[in-house]
């Protein structure tokens, strides 16, 4: 591996152990569920790149055009050499938008994909020689303690995507105050939210034509075959995702074709021909829903921004 000297790495990946004991627990749960947090092994967070190029998802392109137009408005409000913190910060194709105009002083990416977390922050620190890079492997759903770094310097937050939209909304209050904690008095959060609208588009951006979100879905078993030793079959599953309009939420699902044991780490765990294992909701807001959750969390919103259809919104906050 390249030696970068602005390039520092902190490896806080969760254990095995927490995954077997996730993958237990949601499979005797009824109904079944596992957490979307478990897609992004280095195979799913390939899928989900996959995903953001699709003509159906707009989410990502919507998002890197607000970035594109508003960056200079975005970066007079959340203001120069601050540590910037990213989290889930993917393959960092977004924060490439906003680096040139921020100047911070170091970024933070803060991923839960090893590889892909490592590769994308090299490539930053490669680009941007003056720029600090230090990320940092973690599940940022989780409480984590920052590298000590991070005290030294006023700290701003990006949290792209509507990856909100993948916590049930108290969840996601809750995980907003986390993020208010660890940025401190004053500090400034820029957040992407998926906004609702035409049920049909939602169901067609979770529903390619080329399959890639079906595949995405189904390599959660996949990867539960490779890391925990289980044997699912994969033509035995099937995606499956629609919009529920009463919850504002997509579902996605992973829905058994037949009656089938799968066994997993010594355990055996029984599917009925039609259960499902409930593997994601994403929220859609509308922006006022999302600026009273905010509110709730201890954010003020300073300015928000939303494309002319309405499809996606930014949101800059500040903890009260
Ligand atoms: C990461 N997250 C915001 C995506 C979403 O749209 O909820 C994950 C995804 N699932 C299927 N397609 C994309």
């Amino acid at each position: 591996m390249t030696y970068l000297e602005n390039f520092a790495f902190y490896d806080f990946h969760p254990a095995t152990e927490d995954f077997y004991t996730a993958v237990t627990t949601g499979l005797t749960h009824h109904p079944k569920y596992l957490s979307p947090k478990f897609f992004y092994d280095t195979v799913g967070s390939q899928w989900f790149d996959a995903i953001t190029k699709l003509p159906e998802y707009y989410p990502t392109r919507t998002e890197i055009n607000l970035l594109n137009i508003y960056g200079e408005e975005i970066a007079d409000l959340l203001g120069h050499d601050n540590l910037l913190l990213e989290l889930g910060s993917g393959s960092s194709i977004k924060i490439r938008t906003l680096l040139d105009v921020l100047q911070p002083a170091v970024y933070m990416p803060i991923d839960i994909s090893r590889e892909h977390l490592r590769d994308a922050a090299m490539s930053i620190a490669q680009d941007y020689p003056s720029l600090q890079v230090c990320a940092v492997c973690a599940d940022y759903t989780d409480s984590i303690e920052l590298p000590k770094l991070a005290v030294a310097y006023p700290c701003v937050a990006f949290f792209p995507g509507s990856s909100i939209g993948n916590f049930e909304p108290n969840d996601a209050k809750l995980f907003l105050k986390r993020v208010a904690t660890m940025i401190g008095n004053g500090g400034k959060l820029l957040i992407g939210v998926d906004l609702r609208k035409d049920p049909n588009l939602l169901h067609a951006a979770y529903n390619d034509s080329q399959g890639v979100t079906a595949a995405f879905n189904l390599n959660l078993l996949q990867r539960i075959n490779k890391e925990l030793g289980a044997n699912f079959q994969m033509d035995s599953f099937q995606h499956y995702a629609f919009y529920n309009p009463i919850l504002h939420r997509i579902e996605m699902h992973l829905f058994s074709m037949k009656n089938q044991t799968v066994r997993c780490n010594g355990e055996l765990f029984d599917f009925q021909k039609g259960e499902s294992i409930h593997s994601e909701n994403s929220y859609k807001y509308s922006i006022e829903v999302f600026h009273q959750l905010a509110n709730q969390a201890g954010f003020n919103v300073l300015q928000f921004w939303q494309d002319d259809q309405a499809l996606f919104s930014l949101h800059c906050l500040q903890v009260q």
